[in-house]
């Protein structure tokens, strides 16, 4: 097991050299600034439902009013919290690296928030609302609605995220595969790389030699180039490896 700081140094080493860079971001990265992650024992998401039960097509069409009042609580939530430095990191490695792809699980916007342009949100977002009819997008919508509808056309609206089950919007997915296949650098932060097919992309990037970085807290902090990994907290080591750039 290596140190923390060599670690870093080699991976700063390399993303100085890197003409474009590749980040995936799973709820970890959003964990420091207090919103729940999926697998989090104590506050875990998915420790109070079962993902298929409210996330998904069938959970919607089985409580509809439910699943909005999941989806609005996690809305405020979103709103109320503040981007973490983890997010703010990223945000300035995209200001010294020639290209920086920005994939994100996450629905909270944080990383918008942060100052990231161009963010890749393959599952979606809390912030937007899809017309059930005809597909239109809405920015905003009747909140205090338990059942909110299209002001066009009358229509139920769903949130604008990604259910088990449902393709990812084909854009964002083809600009990730894209990315992950070009890189030099990928970097996986706070993502326990279940759910697919955002899971696949390290591994697509490892497959055609990029360097690799997974940081989340389940890892052993070491490096195996071109694969590194990183026990640690985004909140905390981010800003240390940009720094390092
Ligand atoms: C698809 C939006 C093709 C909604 C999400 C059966 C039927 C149908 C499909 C499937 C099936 N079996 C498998 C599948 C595929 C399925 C899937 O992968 N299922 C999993 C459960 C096995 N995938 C899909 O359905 C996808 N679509 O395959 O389409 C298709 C089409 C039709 C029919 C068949 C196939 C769609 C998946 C998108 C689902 N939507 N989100 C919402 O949020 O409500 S997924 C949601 O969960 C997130 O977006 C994210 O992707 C995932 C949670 O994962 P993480 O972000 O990693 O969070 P987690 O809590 O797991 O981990 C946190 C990590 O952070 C940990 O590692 C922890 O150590 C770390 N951490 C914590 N704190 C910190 C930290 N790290 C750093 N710093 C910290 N401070």
């Amino acid at each position: 097991m290596e140190t923390l700081e060599a670690v870093l140094q080699a991976l700063a080493g390399r993303l100085r050299a890197a003409r474009h860079v590749a980040v995936l971001t799973g709820a970890g990265i959003s964990a420091e600034s207090g919103i729940p992650t999926f697998r989090d024992a104590q506050t875990g998401l998915w420790s109070h439902f079962d993902p298929e039960a409210l996330a998904s097509p069938a959970g919607f069409a089985r409580n509809p009013a439910l699943v909005w009042r999941w989806y609005a609580e996690r809305r405020v939530k979103a709103r109320a919290a503040q981007p973490n430095p983890g997010h703010y990191a990223l945000a300035e490695l995209a200001r010294h690296v020639p290209r920086l792809t920005l994939i994100t699980q996450n629905i909270d916007g944080l990383h918008q928030r942060a100052g990231s342009p161009d963010v890749i949100e393959l599952h979606g977002s809390l912030h937007r609302a899809r017309c059930m009819a005809d597909g239109s997008i809405h920015d905003t919508w009747d909140y205090d609605a338990e059942l909110p509808h299209c002001p066009d056309c009358g229509a139920l609206l769903r949130p604008d995220v990604v259910w088990f089950g449902e393709m990812l919007p084909p854009a964002a997915l083809e600009t990730a595969w894209s990315a992950a296949i070009e890189c030099d650098v990928f970097m996986s932060i706070g993502t326990s790389g279940v759910v697919e097919p955002a899971a696949s992309l390290p591994r697509v990037a490892l497959s055609r030699n990029a360097t690799v970085l997974i940081l989340n807290l389940e890892q052993v902090t070491t490096a195996r180039p071109p694969l590194f990994t990183i026990n640690g907290k985004a909140g905390e080591v981010l800003p240390r490896l940009v720094a390092a750039v």
